[in-house]
């Protein structure tokens, strides 16, 4: 049931393979510990949670750190990131601090510097005192992690990723679950007209355009009627699409979004209407 609530939700950011292992907490070693992951500092520990099955637990105190941690399957560093990643975690945490200047319990995606040094952190989910479970989400893209890169001396790259959960010189409690990380395709460009029909009497129509980079520039060319329109630096998202010298009828639009570096974002048809205006009848 609620599989199917979350496939739907995502559909503009369709699921590709899970390149986590283990998310789940569901798989041991003999040891008794979870399979993927590796505890650094103290306290980290498996548990049979109020969760779904298998959870992980972090307890900290003043003065030390607990963090679980597994790298990306297939990602090793920043520059391996050549799509959007989503990443996803189910937490709870109790007892945790709620003064901002004493840290929080947080899960996020890790950057290390080509010598082992911490170099930054995107958070997905941070949470001071006490907090019921709850999943959070966050999209990354490779044009965030190539600005965090370009903040690292050339001498200290390529920065190299790592998913997790830290809690660090706190005196309470936080637990993970379902974590997830995939790679998603950006959604597909889509264009459409403000009204679905249009008369022989309108001047104009508005196209919306929506793509998940920016744009800069669209071509639109009209079959069976006059000419090609074009647009440069039509901004975001809409353009004014002149309708003078268009026979009645069905036109097919085809419109060519380009994003500021040049690259074609795709390709889409939309149906143009044009009914003959009752006034020009008469
Ligand atoms: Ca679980």
């Amino acid at each position: 049931m609620n599989k199917t609530i979350v496939l739907i939700a995502l559909a503009a950011w369709p699921a590709a393979a899970q390149l986590v292992e283990n998310g789940g907490f569901d798989a041991l070693r003999p040891d008794g510990q979870p399979t993927g992951w590796t505890a650094l500092g103290a306290n980290v520990q498996y548990v049979t949670a109020d969760s779904e099955g298998g959870a992980c637990r972090l307890s900290g105190t003043q003065g030390t750190f607990a963090a679980l941690a597994q790298g990306i399957r297939g990602i090793k560093t920043i520059g391996d990131i050549k799509t959007p990643l989503r990443i996803s975690v189910r937490m709870r945490t109790e007892g945790v601090s709620a003064k901002p200047d004493e840290g929080e319990a947080s899960f996020s995606l890790w950057f290390t510097d080509n010598k082992g040094r911490n170099a930054g952190a995107l958070a997905v989910a941070a949470a001071r005192g006490d907090t019921p479970w709850k999943q959070y989400t966050r999209v990354v893209t490779p044009e965030e992690l190539r600005a965090l890169s370009d903040q690292t001396k050339e001498e200290d790259r390529p920065l190299v990723c790592a998913l997790r959960a830290n809690l660090c010189n706190q005196p309470g409690s936080m637990w993970v679950d379902r974590v997830e990380c995939e790679e998603v395709e950006p959604p597909a460009l889509s264009c459409r007209l403000d009204r679905g029909e249009y008369t022989t009497g309108d001047k104009y129509a508005r196209l919306l355009i929506a793509t998940a980079a920016p744009w800069h520039k669209a071509t639109v060319t009209i079959s069976g009627g006059s000419r090609p329109f074009q647009f440069d630096n039509a901004g975001e998202g809409s353009c004014t699409l002149a309708l003078g010298g268009l026979t009645p009828g069905e036109h097919d639009c085809e419109i060519k979004v380009f994003d500021t570096t040049g690259k074609a974002l795709g390709a889409s048809i939309v149906k143009l209407k044009i009914s003959v205006d009752p006034f020009d009848q008469q």
